[in-house]
């Protein structure tokens, strides 16, 4: 078995690192000057011109631009690891910080779906999601009690708006030594189980369009009608594209209280993935007080109407009907 030996050569891996990023961080120094000198955005324009923060994202949103999630920088924002080791198994208290254009630590935070910031953490064979809300404590520092039950290659994703700018997501790889073994990737299925929950999805993944994806809760096999809000929705969406792991950009149709969306058994939401390919869906929900996660593969669907992927914008809101 070729998987086996695969195995074997990542299980040599003693050292514990964070990728790139801790290094990098540290040679940026508190100054930033680096980032600062590289960075085409906000960054070049030292600090307080918070105004041209958001035009320059906004711009760079219109671009067909680079899935969320596959840089640690981006836009003068760096995602910084404060914990040198997460051991297998074990409760840590995960820590990092988000610095900002002009190299110090980001303190202010716009509220998005309900948070500050959330913190998704999957390994890289898209098993073991966590959907985590680190505390922010004093001087931009973010603090979570993380336990990766498996040793392996993990992402963690950090999506959140610093006030005054744009929504970004940025990834951190995460490394954690033992005995590796990545599991085959799940076949694409219309349903997936967690405890007597039963989700099934219907709808399809078209490249480059934006698709509307219903994702439908049974409890014991009757239909729930009184899913709880969770994160000002009745469900959290999160896709990452097989292969790299590209964080895409989902969001709910409807919220609690609006008046049309209803408390399940359907929950539906507007997925854009750029490319032909298999996703990891991820579906938060709760229910009896518990946050659940449904998880599914799900590979595309040819376009019905014969566009190709360069027929999307990549970040319109223009919903297909
Ligand atoms: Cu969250």
């Amino acid at each position: 078995m070729n998987g086996a030996l695969k195995v074997g050569a990542y299980a040599l891996v003693l050292a514990v690192v964070f990728g790139g990023a801790l290094g990098a961080g540290r040679m940026a120094g508190p100054t930033g000057d680096a980032e600062a000198q590289s960075s085409q955005g906000p960054g070049a324009e030292r600090g307080e011109g918070s105004e041209h923060g958001v035009h320059q994202h906004a711009t760079a949103a219109k671009a067909p631009a680079v899935p969320a999630g596959l840089q640690v920088s981006q836009d003068g924002y760096m995602l910084m690891p404060e914990t040198d080791e997460v051991k297998v198994g074990e409760r840590t208290d995960f820590r990092f910080t988000v610095i900002g254009p002009d190299g110090s630590p980001v303190t202010g935070f716009t509220t998005q779906h309900d948070k500050k910031l959330h913190l998704i953490v999957v390994r890289r064979d898209l098993t073991g999601f966590q959907h985590l809300h680190p505390t922010l404590l004093g001087g931009g520092v973010w603090s979570v009690p993380l336990k990766l039950p498996a040793a392996g290659e993990y992402r963690a994703f950090a999506d959140f708006a610093p006030e005054g700018a744009a929504p970004l997501t940025l990834g951190m790889d995460l490394s954690v030594a033992g005995d590796y073994r990545p599991e085959p990737l799940a076949v694409p299925a219309e349903t997936a189980t967690v405890g007597d929950y039963t989700v099934t999805l219907k709808g399809d993944l078209i490249p480059g369009r934006t698709s509307m994806l219903t994702l439908s809760v049974a409890k014991d096999g009757e239909p729930v009608t009184d899913l709880e809000p969770y994160l000002a929705a009745y469900g959290h969406l999160v896709a990452l594209r097989d292969g790299d792991l590209a964080y895409l950009h989902v969001h709910p149709d409807g919220e609690p209280g609006d008046g049309r969306t209803t408390p399940g058994p359907n929950i539906t939401f507007y997925a854009e993935v750029p490319s032909a390919g298999t996703y990891g869906l991820y579906l938060d929900f709760k229910h009896g007080g518990t946050v659940r996660t449904a998880a599914f593969t799900a590979a595309t669907s040819p376009d019905p109407e014969g566009g190709g992927a360069s027929s999307g914008d990549g970040h319109g809101h223009s919903h297909q009907p």
